[in-house]
Order: structure tokens, then C-alpha cells, then sequence
């Protein structure tokens, strides 16, 4: 009996519940309605069948309870044993057979539009890893040029083949948030360059798995205005929770103004080529600069992903805090320890693996920086030195090379090799050769 009330109270519950509850799906910003339709099938298809289960389940457990009265007027009941029952098992096959193919069908159909994409799709690339979002548009030419990951590098960090012309137009968005125009369809490609990732934006009922070596797609036109989150949607490693993005979708006009800021491929290229002179020349140029570098650190943290692992406000994370790191003395896994000057940082940044630092485990990624993007970050990583440690830092610093370029110069003694090997494991022939020049 008391089972049987069970049933009764978790089949009402669940169903009071679903409709009392305030986690319902964010408001639909896409075209991709027939996504909620399918899942709302699926919802009153399952549903249906709990109810009904578990009523019938209690009605049996009640009905058939050890000590029911009898028509004989004793109490009780002997199960009866039926091995073979035919009709009963071609209904409930069939029935079965039915409910599952009514499951599974609108979503076929759903998933067949899904992946054909209006011939006036525009087009955009969506490229993750650990644990960041890249994109990429066709620039004027209107085609993507090709990649390859033996092109991945700091300067180059979505491995675009520097020899197709296609692709020197391409506008690439580095970083965690791209925009794109209202009521347009897309079409998005998807690619990793490490593990499996999974683009997914809530709000347009819109992802798909991005696989290393295969480039995927779906396509979906925004219907709403606004700021809409991307989210990782694989586990795809202890950054995952911190695989965020930001689509902004706007009008047509605020879209074209915003894409003729971003920076084409050549351009991008060109400025990675640049820096060792502009940042060598600016040198002796003073402590304003470096305000400028640590909050670029900072913004660089924040997309790099490094701030997923490491705080600045002295609490051990994923990795060791940020917070008094310049100045003090590291001690590694092996008992050895060394003082953390700008030599160290730059180790620990371009080769994590080298050295562990005691009490964490070997999980921190190579993330391809360029030599700016990483003297910004040491600048940022300095300024969160230890009172002590900011003692030592302007001693320090003097003793390497005049001031704020002090990352840059005096990393480049030992850099221009550190670089050079950093990059040459990934591209041997473009790396080398600017850092000789120079
Ligand atoms: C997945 C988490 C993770 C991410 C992301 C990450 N790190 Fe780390 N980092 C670690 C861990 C764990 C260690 C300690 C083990 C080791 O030495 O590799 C570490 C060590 C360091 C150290 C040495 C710290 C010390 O106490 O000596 C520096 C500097 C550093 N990381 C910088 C960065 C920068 C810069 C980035 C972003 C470009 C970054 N890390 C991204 C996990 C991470
Ligand atoms: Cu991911």
C-alpha cells in the first residue's frame, strides 16, 4: 500500500514540478523553432509513458498487495506463472517499436534542414581549443582560404595557409567574441585544433561537436538582437567551465561597421612580423607604456584563458595564484627552486611542462602567444609581485635591461633563441628566420 502511494506521490510531484518550476528554456533567438518542437514531442511522448507506467505500476502493486481479499472469502494472492504470452508480446513490440520511431523521426527531419544551409548563407568559421573561440569571415573575395595545422603559431594562431591568396582577405577574430548581422543565415564551419569542443549558444537551440581533422556545420539565422553566450559543450578538459564567448547580433549597418574594424589575415601577419622593432625602438619610452602593457596582460589573461587557472587575489586555483609570484622563490616537484625573475616567467609560459611547480599537476597548456602578447603577460604577471617581491622587481629589472621593454630586451638575448624554438616546433621555415633578421 504504502508503495503504492509512493508512485502515486512521485508521478503528481514530477508532473507538478515540470510545471511549477522556473528553469525554463531561455526565449528562442533563432530560426531553429523546430528544435523546441522536437524536444517538446519527445517531452509529451516520455511523459505520457511515466505517468501511465508508473500508475499502472501502482495499481498493480495495490491490486495484487499479499494480503487483498479473495472472491473466496480468504485473504491473499499466489502469482500465477505464464511463460509465453504471444499477443502480449507483439503488442507491447510493436507499441514499442511505434513510440520510439515517433521519438526519433521529427528529428531526423529537424536534423536533415540542420546541416543544409540556404544557398545565401554568409559564412563563418568558428575554431576552439583549449579553452578558447577564434572566428574567421571571408573577406572581400568572399571565399575562406585553406588551413593547416603545421601553420599554427603565435602569429598565426588559426594555421591559415600563408600562401593562399584566398586567404589574405579573411577577416580572423581572435578572441571570445564575434558579432554577426540579424536575420541573415549562416552558415558556420567548425573546426579544434586539440580535443573534441562543442560550439553551443543556448539561446539559438544551435551546437555541434568540433572534431580535430574534420570541419563540421550546421547553420541558423539569428532572429534577436542582443548579446548571446557561447558555451563549451564538451568536456574538454580542466578549462572547460571557462570556454566562454559572446555572439553580439546586431543590424546589418552595425555588423559592416564592426567586420571594417577587424584585422585581415595579411594585416594580422604583418603586425606579428613587426613588433621586435616598434617594441625595441620604444625601448627607452617610460612607465607609461607599461600601464599600458599590464592592462593588456590583464585583457590577455582573460581571453587566453590563462585567468581560468591562475587568480590574482592570492587563492590557489587549477594553477598557482598570480598574486606575489614576481619576486618570490618557486619550488619545483623535484625539491629544486629557483627565484621567479622575467627568465622564469617566460619558461613557465612558453614551455609548462618543462618544470612543475610543487603541489600541481602537469596540466597546463602551450598557448601559442607571440613574443608581444607574452611580454604583455609577464608585465601584468609582474605588477601582481608580493610587497617583498615588488622590492625585488625594480632590482631585478636594472640588472636585465632598462625598465618596461625590460621584458622585451632582456628576454631577447636568451629569447631570440627561446622564441625561435618555442615557434620552430611548430613552424620551423616563417619563425626563424624574422628573429634572425632582426
Ligand atoms: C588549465 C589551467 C592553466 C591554464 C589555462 C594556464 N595555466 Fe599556468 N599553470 C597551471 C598550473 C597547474 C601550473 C603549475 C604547474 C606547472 O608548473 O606547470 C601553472 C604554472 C604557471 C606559471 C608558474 C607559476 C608559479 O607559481 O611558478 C606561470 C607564470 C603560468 N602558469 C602562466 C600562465 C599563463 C600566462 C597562462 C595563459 C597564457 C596560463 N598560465 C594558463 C595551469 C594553467
Ligand atoms: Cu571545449
Amino acid at each position: 500500500m504504502a508503495m503504492a502511494i509512493a508512485l502515486v506521490v512521485i508521478v503528481v510531484a514530477s508532473v507538478l514540478f515540470h510545471f511549477l518550476s522556473p528553469w525554463w528554456a531561455t526565449p528562442l533567438a533563432s530560426n531553429w523553432k523546430q528544435m523546441d518542437d522536437t524536444l517538446t514531442i519527445t517531452l509529451v511522448i516520455t511523459g505520457i509513458f511515466f505517468i501511465v507506467i508508473n500508475l499502472f505500476l501502482g495499481y498493480m502493486v495495490w491490486r495484487f498487495r499479499h494480503d487483498a481479499p479473495r472472491q473466496d472469502g480468504q485473504r491473499g494472492h499466489r502469482a500465477d506463472y505464464h511463460p509465453e504470452n504471444r499477443k502480449l508480446e507483439i503488442w507491447l513490440t510493436v507499441g514499442t517499436a511505434l513510440g520510439v520511431m515517433a521519438l526519433l523521426a521529427p528529428g531526423l527531419f529537424v536534423y536533415a534542414d540542420y546541416v543544409r544551409p540556404p544557398r545565401d548563407a554568409m559564412v563563418m568559421e568558428v575554431v576552439g581549443q583549449q579553452w578558447q573561440w577564434a572566428f574567421r569571415f571571408p573577406g572581400k573575395s568572399g571565399q575562406l582560404g585553406t588551413s593547416d595545422p603545421r601553420f599554427v603559431s603565435g602569429a598565426n594562431p588559426l594555421g591559415l595557409n600563408p600562401d593562399d591568396p584566398r586567404g589574405q582577405d579573411n577577416i580572423v577574430i581572435n578572441g571570445p567574441e564575434v558579432h554577426v548581422p540579424l536575420h541573415r543565415p549562416i552558415k558556420v564551419l567548425l573546426r579544434s585544433k586539440d580535443v573534441l569542443h562543442d560550439f553551443y549558444v543556448p539561446p539559438f537551440r544551435a551546437r555541434m561537436n568540433m572534431v580535430p581533422g574534420m570541419v563540421t556545420s550546421f547553420w541558423f539565422t539569428p532572429t534577436q538582437a542582443g548579446r548571446f553566450e557561447i558555451l563549451c559543450a564538451q568536456l574538454c578538459g580542466v578549462g572547460h567551465y571557462n570556454m566562454r564567448g559572446m555572439v553580439v547580433v546586431e543590424d546589418q549597418a552595425a555588423y559592416d561597421a564592426w567586420l571594417a574594424k577587424q584585422p585581415t589575415f595579411a594585416m594580422t601577419l604583418a603586425k606579428a612580423a613587426a613588433p621586435p622593432a616598434p617594441a625595441g625602438a620604444a625601448g627607452g619610452a617610460a612607465a607609461g607604456a607599461d600601464a599600458v602593457l599590464v592592462e593588456k596582460g590583464h585583457a590577455l589573461a582573460q581571453s587566453k584563458g590563462c585567468a581560468g587557472c591562475h587568480s590574482v587575489d592570492g587563492n590557489a586555483g587549477v594553477g598557482p595564484t598570480w598574486k606575489g609570484l614576481f619576486g618570490k622563490t618557486e619550488t619545483f616537484s623535484d625539491g629544486s627552486s629557483a627565484p621567479v625573475d622575467d627568465a622564469f616567467l617566460k619558461e613557465e609560459i612558453t614551455d609548462p611542462q618543462a618544470r612543475l611547480v610543487k603541489g600541481f599537476g602537469p596540466v597546463m597548456p602551450k598557448i601559442p602567444l607571440t613574443d608581444d602578447e607574452l611580454s604583455a603577460l609577464m608585465a601584468y604577471i609582474r605588477a601582481q609581485g608580493s610587497g617583498e617581491g615588488a622590492g625585488i622587481a625594480p632590482a631585478a629589472a636594472p640588472a636585465g635591461a632598462p625598465a618596461p621593454a625590460g621584458t622585451t630586451s632582456q628576454a631577447a638575448p636568451a629569447a631570440s633563441g627561446t622564441y625561435t624554438t618555442s615557434n620552430a616546433a611548430v613552424v620551423p621555415a616563417s619563425a626563424s628566420p624574422k628573429a634572425a633578421t632582426k
